[in-house]
């Protein structure tokens, strides 16, 4: 049994749209109002898995979810015609594209009875979010059925548990023990700190994590207060390297201390607030990058264009591959259509170490699959979203066909009804 990485990305839903819905995501509430592309947006989700496929990774996917959530306007008394304008916006979110709010996952070789568990994100900060977990989960359950997996359902409330965006695993290869470090979030300025330290304890305690090799750490206040409202904003983690902005932690010290004895092999790539301010790395997505082991063993960093645009950023990126920094390559993708509403390539996909065999194939995509995901795609999903038009019954009933039509093509129909 071989243990890979392998990146679950959500597709990119076809009611995917600028509605402003997440306060302290200084993306999104920009480009509050304006008008989105779904089809174009999910085609630039398709690149990027064919561009990770041809690097040699293993790809997998996670479904968009059924928009609007009738059920969940039903829960709250009311109907998408009916339903006041920002709830309305709520039940229409895209939002479940963002996999790595998915679940936090924990691979086999880091728990007690040696199989890989996740916790499905309970997302109960943001209320268009907060509705995507029973059919994430429903997804997860059919992916990981097989026993390799332990799938858990979301921590109760009122503990805000974001996934995976608030986690790292720093390991000296995939398939040996881990350390796990779960970021949470105390006070963020103006903005929410999304992730509760009780949210991640939990968490630790159900996947049977051995405590020595975790490490709960707090994000700093001035990294969510400029907009960094996950931690996979400012910092990520890829086998022993751990590549990070200079603010991203309360206390940093004392978190690479600790990270050191946990794991003496690890390697910090600190970027200086001198060289990329806050501002920048946020605004570019340098650490909302996917941070990848390829084939030959070299480490890639796998990019949104903006963070080529940002001259500091690109400078610092330059110069760090010059050099004999760990990330040997760079590899720039277009999602500018999930950028704008501030999910950048790693946002998009949900990492799972595990044997590819054990997972459904039917999660498990190919380049023949993403051909005949695109065609769909191509066919039903609306060219434009204005945000006026989110109230238009025919518009709805496109969103609704184009889904059922992406499941059918993919043998999940009994997701329709989720
Ligand atoms: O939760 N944006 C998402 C972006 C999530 C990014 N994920 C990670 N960093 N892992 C969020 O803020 C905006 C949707 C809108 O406003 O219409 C949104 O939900």
């Amino acid at each position: 049994m071989s243990i890979v990485e392998i990146n679950f990305d959500g597709i990119i839903g076809p009611s995917h749209n600028y509605a402003g819905l997440s306060f302290g995501n200084l993306a999104a509430t920009k480009n509050r109002g304006g008008i989105s592309h779904p089809r174009a947006a999910a085609l630039q989700g398709i690149a990027k898995m064919r561009a990770n496929i041809a690097l040699g990774l293993t790809q997998g996917i996670l479904l968009p979810h059924a928009r609007p959530n009738h059920g969940w306007l039903e829960s709250l008394a009311t109907t998408h015609a009916d339903a006041a304008p920002h709830t309305r916006a709520q039940a229409m979110s895209a939002s479940s594209m963002w996999a790595a709010n998915a679940a936090t996952v924990s691979p086999a070789p880091d728990t007690a009875d040696g199989r890989c568990h996740l916790t499905v994100a309970n997302l109960l900060t943001m209320p268009h979010r907060s509705h995507e977990w029973p059919e994430t989960l429903a997804q997860l359950r059919l992916a990981f059925a097989n026993p390799a997996f332990a799938v858990h359902g979301p921590v109760p409330t009122p503990f805000g548990d974001e996934g995976a965006a608030n986690h790292m695993r720093l390991c000296v290869s995939h398939d040996a023990p881990g350390v796990e470090v779960f970021v949470y979030g105390i006070a963020g300025g103006p903005f929410p700190a999304r992730q509760h330290p009780d949210a991640s304890a939990a968490i630790v305690r159900h996947h049977l994590l051995d405590p020595a090799r975790t490490l709960l750490v707090q994000q700093s206040e001035e990294a969510i207060a400029a907009g960094a409202f996950h931690n996979d904003v400012v910092a990520v983690a890829n086998g022993r390297v751990l590549f990070t902005h200079e603010q991203a932690f309360a206390d940093r010290e004392t978190f690479y201390a600790d990270l050191r004895t946990a794991l003496p092999e690890v390697e910090i790539v600190e970027v200086p607030a001198a060289k990329v301010s806050l501002a920048d790395a946020i605004s570019s997505y340098l650490f909302n990058a996917q941070l990848v082991t390829l084939p030959s063993g070299e480490m890639a960093l796998i990019l949104p264009s903006e963070a080529r645009d940002t001259p500091s950023v690109w400078s610092w990126l330059q110069e760090h591959v010059a050099g004999n920094g760990p990330i040997r390559r760079l590899e720039v993708v277009d999602v500018r259509e999930s950028m704008a509403n501030g999910g950048g390539p790693a946002c998009l996909r949900l990492r799972v170490v595990a044997d590819p065999a054990t997972a459904d194939p039917r999660f498990l995509v190919d380049d023949t699959k993403l051909d005949a995901i695109a065609a769909v795609i191509e066919a039903y999903w609306p060219e434009v979203i204005a945000q006026e038009e989110i109230s238009d019954p025919a518009l709805v009933e496109k969103i609704e066909n184009a889904r059922i039509k992406l499941l059918e093509t993919l043998g999940t129909v009994e997701l329709i009804d989720r």
